[in-house]
């Protein structure tokens, strides 16, 4: 003889809908927000004498590292343009012997890198959208030497949008 229900099925109990829910919140519990996305790590290269970077960086938390490819040593200077300046208009100020201050909004930093002495540090930097960064190298090889940017070691980027 047999007492289970015709149907087969049956609801489950109050206790184990309750066991259920409790697992439920404990899942939801255990899942945190994802972390925020880490910055951006983006190498730039020096030779002698010029840059090599990435044709595009995103705009976002950007941790630059600087290595030296050269035989002399090696700056990379950044800084930020104001709005609608270029570099042209910045190394043309710089070629007259006059300040280019006034055309940038500041300078971001400075690294530097010695042939054959590992980097142990990066650069941080906030990247903003559509504003144009430029990196410059204004080291000599002696004091009568022009500066490494007179000889083509000086770039710049306009930062895309964020995806
Ligand atoms: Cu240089």
């Amino acid at each position: 003889m047999s007492t289970r229900p015709a149907s087969g099925h049956a609801l489950p109990s109050r206790s184990s809908r309750f066991a259920l829910a409790a697992v439920l919140l404990a899942a939801m519990a255990c899942q945190e927000p994802p972390p925020p996305p880490g910055p951006r790590d983006v190498t730039i290269t020096g030779s002698d004498y010029a840059f090599q970077l990435p044709d595009s960086l995103q705009a976002g938390p950007t941790v630059f590292h600087f290595n030296n490819a050269g035989k002399v040593p090696h700056e990379m200077a950044m800084a930020l343009l104001k709005p609608g300046v270029t570099l042209e208009q910045v190394m043309a100020r710089v070629k007259a012997g006059a300040s280019p201050d006034s055309l940038l909004d500041g300078i971001v930093g400075i690294l530097i890198a010695i042939p054959g002495v590992p980097v142990v540090g990066g650069l941080s930097v906030e990247l903003l959208p559509g504003r144009t960064y430029a990196m410059y190298c204004n080291f000599q090889d002696s004091p009568d030497k022009p500066p490494h940017s007179a000889l083509g070691m000086v770039s710049s980027r306009t930062i895309a949008a964020a995806p």
